[in-house]
């Protein structure tokens, strides 16, 4: 479904579930990143760029006060907020993410309107392409439209990352809620995750696509190993005495080397290859370098998997399949994307070849691992959006 048709479906799902018809609609989107891996939370340099994939909300102002009510038009369930003490943790689960962003703007001082609001989302779950981050932004974008008052898009992107961290446990960066919130249509986002700044780099060459690759084994960051290793990476930084790894040099690293566990060196330098990679790469794109920007995704997983050990079985045997069709049947380069230990890969693509090559990806894993994969290329497409109201 592209967005207007999922608007279209959200807004018939609200009418049908609360009788009337919603006053808003707003959508937000899960996010690929090209490359950048692990490097947001080490003030280093990020690659992502919105999919056509999104979490969307049809809204309007309830009779009854003091309640948010919740439809989960996918999953049949419902939930209630009560908005009338300071918001805390509840259940169903996927409430969290709304609940936090709710708080977020308590916090903020705005009082929050009560709302009959039925979502859905076309982020697959757990599949490593931020459908946490595109629910967080999507709802805070709803307490924009609903309250009238549009904060700065920065702003509302570490009010996401914040629910994120205090509803959902996961310690993450701001990759997934800043391109959520600030992507643009047909352009990745370089974001330099220490300053914040932003520079839209465009992806409109028409002979190259990205190809999404879902390995359909679930990711859960919650687990402890993503804040495992963020705290190495500030272990890294601490021995070296710098403030972040992002102001490490490799031969600073080197030199550093007998300060810390072989596993934590090991960590170090990934992050310092990946940022080093990731600007690469940004360049690359801009010069239409394909092979060269494919090599660096190449080198990205290979980091990703050896030194940062956040890679599985599943990922490694997309990485080989794409690396066994090669440049010749059209991949330039291919690796895991997002937080790791499952989910997604992304492959740059000749556009010409994209039909054979998601047949041959198909085929391939699920003759390795069992598996279907489920596969889709997307243009880089728009941050979070008022489409009604
Ligand atoms: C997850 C996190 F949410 C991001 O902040 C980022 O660290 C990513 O993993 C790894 O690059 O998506």
């Amino acid at each position: 479904m592209n967005l207007q048709e999922l608007s279209a479906h959200i807004a018939g799902e609200f009418q049908k579930h609360y009788g009337r018809a919603p006053r808003w609609i707003v959508a937000a989107p899960g996010r690929v990143n090209v490359i950048g891996e692990h490097t947001d939370y080490n003030d280093g340099f990020v690659l992502p760029m919105a999919i056509e994939r999104y979490a969307i909300m049809a809204a309007d102002a309830a009779a009854a006060p003091g309640k948010i009510s919740i439809y989960d038009a996918h999953f049949k369930e419902n939930a209630t907020i009560d908005v009338t003490a300071p918001v805390t943790k509840g259940s169903p689960k996927w409430s969290n993410y709304i609940r936090g962003v709710v708080a977020g703007f308590q916090r903020r001082g705005v009082t929050i309107p009560a709302l009959d609001v039925a979502f859905m989302s076309t982020v697959p779950l757990g599949g490593g392409l931020s459908s946490s981050a595109a629910l967080e932004v999507c709802t805070a974008t709803l307490m924009e439209a609903a309250t009238g008052k549009a904060i700065d898009p920065v702003e509302k992107a570490l009010l996401a990352q914040q629910a994120e961290h205090e509803f959902a446990g996961v310690p993450c960066g701001i990759m997934d809620q800043f391109i959520s919130a600030l992507g643009r249509e047909g352009h990745l986002l370089l974001l330099d995750c220490r300053t914040r700044k932003t520079e839209l780099v465009p992806m409109s060459d028409p002979s190259v696509a990205l190809l999404v690759i879902n390995t359909n084994v679930k990711h859960e960051l919650s687990g402890g190993e993503y804040a495992e290793r963020r705290a190495q990476c500030e272990e890294a930084a601490r021995n070296i005495g710098a403030k972040s790894l992002r102001d490490v040099s490799p031969e600073q690293l080197e030199k550093a080397k007998g300060k810390m566990t072989e596993v934590v060196y090991r960590r170090a330098r990934h992050v310092i290859g990946e940022i080093e990679r990731t600007v690469h790469a940004a360049e690359g794109i801009r010069a239409s370098n394909w092979p060269g920007v494919g090599n660096l995704m190449y080198a990205s997983h290979a980091s990703l998997r050896d030194d940062y050990e956040v890679s599985c079985a599943e990922l490694d045997a997309v990485v080989e399949i794409a690396e066994d069709i090669g440049y010749k049947g059209g991949v330039y380069g291919c690796r895991m994307t997002g937080g790791g230990f499952g989910g997604c890969c992304v492959a740059l693509v000749k556009a010409a070849a994209v039909d054979g090559i998601t047949k041959k990806i198909a085929a391939d894993y699920k003759a390795k691992t069992g598996i279907e994969a489920t596969l889709y290329s997307s243009r880089p497409a728009a941050g979070a959006t008022i489409i009604q109201g």
